[in-house]
């Protein structure tokens, strides 16, 4: 039976999102704090891929993309934000503190210095500069979104047995944390936070700050976030597709499984070659999650899993 509270994150590294949103919810607070506690506590995370610490642009700049959404439908985004430690906390501070809803660029890191957000220095992590000056050698641009599907991959100390989303050298290869919630009142809420596909061109957007592709939460029906190559779940408006489908009737898995088979019939050769993952919460605490590849992980914390990892079900296997 589904329970809650619960909190469910993507990837593995959902563990350290999880574990700073459940306090939160289990102490009776709200959804929404939760799930920008989540959000704070990965982009602290050095050893992970989204942040201040993330992959940079080709140019060689860390942009970060982030979004959050309430019970009610409030919403904030942040994207294209450089030098600003939090774009969940901006993009909350947007949603309250604005009559708008996205600011990117110059303008979201103005905002974010207006509302005491320190401006960083913009140096890259040390792990970031050794991706960087890796890729310059060839400097070729191929999302290897998919590389969870291979063998070398090992998981690097600390992130639990499976971690099957990191390269050989322990370089996270995803670079998105998508964390949804239901609260003890019943409330849903969601963010989606990132640095984006590692080498984008200077000022490309993915799906991660976009409402209803990256993140999308209706309190009558759940939330939904997801992870992989923004671009394809964009031109589906992801993550609201996911939500619509539910709205039918179907359970988050089949729901996310629909929206993905959607996906991969316009180009099932296309679709060989790119990562897509939903993970979905019902209303009534309800998980399931699907992914074009395998690979795909979710962690999941309620009263009683602490933290678990699942993997994803996946079209190909
Ligand atoms: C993007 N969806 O910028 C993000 C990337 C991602 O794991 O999810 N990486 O397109």
């Amino acid at each position: 039976a589904a329970l809650k509270p619960v909190v469910v994150s993507t990837w593995d590294s959902g563990a350290i999102a999880n574990g700073a949103a459940w306090p939160v919810l289990q102490r009776g607070g709200r959804a929404l704090d939760a799930v920008e506690a989540a959000g704070i506590a990965i982009e602290n995370d050095v050893n992970c891929c989204v942040g201040l610490g993330g992959n940079p642009d080709r140019d060689g700049f860390v942009t970060l993309d982030a979004c959050i959404m309430d019970e009610k439908a409030n919403c904030g985004s942040v994207a294209f934000l450089e030098r600003i430690k939090h774009p969940v906390s901006v993009a909350r501070k947007v949603m309250e503190n604005s009559p708008h809803v996205m600011l990117v660029g110059t303008g979201a890191q103005q905002f974010a210095l207006a509302n005491g957000f320190t401006l960083e220095s913009g140096t890259l992590s040390a792990s970031a500069e050794k991706t960087y000056r890796d890729w310059l050698k060839k400097a070729d641009y191929k999302p290897i979104i998919n590389i969870e599907n291979q063998k070398k991959v090992r998981p690097p100390k600390g992130h639990g047995p499976f971690a099957p989303s990191f390269f050989d050298d322990g370089t996270p290869n995803h670079d998105t944390m998508g964390t949804v919630a239901l609260d003890a009142a019943g409330n849903l809420s969601g963010m989606c936070t990132t640095s984006g596909m590692a080498f984008k061109l200077r000022g490309r957007l993915g799906d991660s700050p976009l409402i209803g592709a990256g993140l999308f939460v209706d309190n009558e029906v759940g939330a939904v976030t997801c992870s992989g190559q923004g671009e394809e779940v964009i031109r589906m408006a992801g993550s609201h597709t996911v939500i619509e489908l539910m709205r039918q009737g179907l359970a988050p898995a089949e729901a996310c499984k629909q929206a993905v088979e959607r996906i991969i019939k316009r180009d099932v050769e296309k679709a060989k070659t790119f990562q897509v993952g939903f993970i979905a919460l019902g209303r009534t605490g309800e998980v399931g999650a699907y992914a074009v590849q395998p690979g795909f992980s979710y962690t999941l914390t309620n009263t009683e899993q602490n933290g678990v990892l699942i993997q994803s079900p996946s079209y190909f296997k």
